[in-house]
């Protein structure tokens, strides 16, 4: 029977947070979903939890179609990072049973294998360049064959992205810093002009050094204005980059029409999108190159297909979001689309600590700078419960950025 039997929240904070859904059917089949939303994570499991666990009990598990539907349409209250997470969560569960009722990896219930791997992207960062090209280095080392390159500005104490960690199970590079013990988000000085002054020199000396064959990418945050982001792009352009991510805020998409006149920098953006009606001008108007949205906080498996297949009739490429705040099942998720898709463009990859191993134990494998989810049925990640109740949810932010004159900019 793939009656639905019960569903549980799994929170648990091996590193940092992760917010999971189990979904078990009545012949003791068990599904996993990653609901994991950074620095809100706790209203994504109450949601689950309260509004949304309550209406999958005696579900058919194999209509995932309509299960989603019924889940977001029900609600009246539609979209948005919290419920679309939530419905993410059934949707990756479910997918994750039927796959292995077929017994057969999730991959093939998406049409079968397009490619033999996904490009995978590391992310090297440095205070100065020095340390950049340390940076690059041990994420050659780790295998990658693509990276995203993040500086230190002269003058900022902090900056997005850069960390002094190199890529490793030992020492991960923690994107977002959300999970700490302290009671207030850290707050980041931020200056656009230099970092537009520095930008380009950092990106120069990496060219220099490592050749013109490596492929690079660079995310703005969301920090600049349409203007901004076209000196910007325009700056990049003899360097070459694989995409330049994020460079407007995420509300207005036709702020991208002035940059794509400015500049033929390929552009990627939406990893705070999480629907597909969220990309209609983006992708309508080939404002984009690459869409970023992740499984987790775009609906799952289904929603995600249908935005690959959307950006598909317009020539645009997928780059789905993988920082570690995805956790391994949303990644696992990705893994099987990534292999799937035949509009695929490279997959960020951060690995995860050792710690969310323990707790996630996946069988996706990384070979020669290409990601696969491997051959296990279903999703592929078995979830270690107990090694999950040894480490308790910690409250955590994401930093906030303010200009030198104390008013609050995108972090
Ligand atoms: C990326 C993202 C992340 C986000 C993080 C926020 O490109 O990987 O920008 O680093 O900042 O996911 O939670
Ligand atoms: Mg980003």
């Amino acid at each position: 029977m793939t009656i639905i039997k019960s569903a549980e929240v799994i929170v648990t904070s091996p590193g940092r947070n992760f917010v999971t859904l189990q979904i078990t059917t009545e012949d003791g089949t068990t599904g996993l979903g990653d609901a994991t939303l950074n620095g809100r994570e706790l209203a994504v499991a109450v949601y689950l939890a309260d509004h949304v666990i309550p209406l999958l009990k005696g579900r058919d598990a194999m209509n995932i179609e309509d299960t989603w539907q019924y889940l977001y349409r029900g609600a009246y209250w539609r979209r948005g990072p919290v419920t679309m997470a939530a419905i993410a969560a059934v949707d990756m569960a479910l997918w994750d049973i039927k796959a292995k009722v077929a017994e057969l990896p999730m991959y093939q219930l998406l049409g079968g294998q397009s490619r033999t791997g996904a490009l995978a992207y590391g992310h090297a960062s440095g205070r100065d360049t020095e340390e950049l090209h340390d940076s690059i280095r041990a994420n050659l080392e780790a295998g990658f064959k693509a990276i995203r390159v993040q500086s230190g500005i002269p003058g900022a104490d902090s900056v997005y992205g850069v960390h002094s960690n190199a890529p490793t199970a030992d020492a991960p590079a923690t994107p977002a810093g959300a999970r700490a013990s302290r009671v207030l988000p850290e707050v980041e000085t931020w200056d656009t002009r230099a970092y537009l002054r520095h930008v380009p020199t950092e990106i120069e000396s990496v060219r220099h050094e490592f050749g013109a064959e490596l492929p690079l990418l660079h995310d703005a945050h969301h920090r600049l204005t349409p203007r901004e982001a076209a000196q910007l792009g325009r700056s990049l352009e003899p360097f070459d980059l694989f995409w330049l991510e994020d460079v407007t805020p995420i509300e207005d998409p036709t702020a991208l029409r002035y940059v794509r006149e400015h500049t033929t920098t390929p552009l990627a953006i939406g990893e705070v999108l999480n629907s597909v009606h969220d990309y209609q001008t983006l992708v309508t108007e080939r404002l984009v190159d690459y869409v970023r949205s992740a499984v987790t906080h775009t609906g799952g498996i289904t929603h995600l297909k249908k935005l690959a297949d959307f950006a598909s009739i317009y020539g645009v490429r997928t780059g789905f979001h993988g920082p570690t705040d995805v956790s391994p099942v949303g990644q696992a998720a990705h893994l099987h689309l990534d292999l799937a898709l035949h509009n695929f463009g490279i997959q960020e990859y951060m690995i995860h600590s050792e710690a969310t191993a323990e707790v996630f134990e996946t069988s996706f494998r990384f070979e020669d700078g290409l990601l696969h989810p491997g051959e296990r049925i279903g999703l592929g990640v078995e979830i270690d419960r107990e090694a999950a109740r040894r480490h308790a949810y910690e409250p955590g932010y994401l930093p906030v950025a303010r200009l030198h004159d104390g008013s609050v900019h995108d972090w």
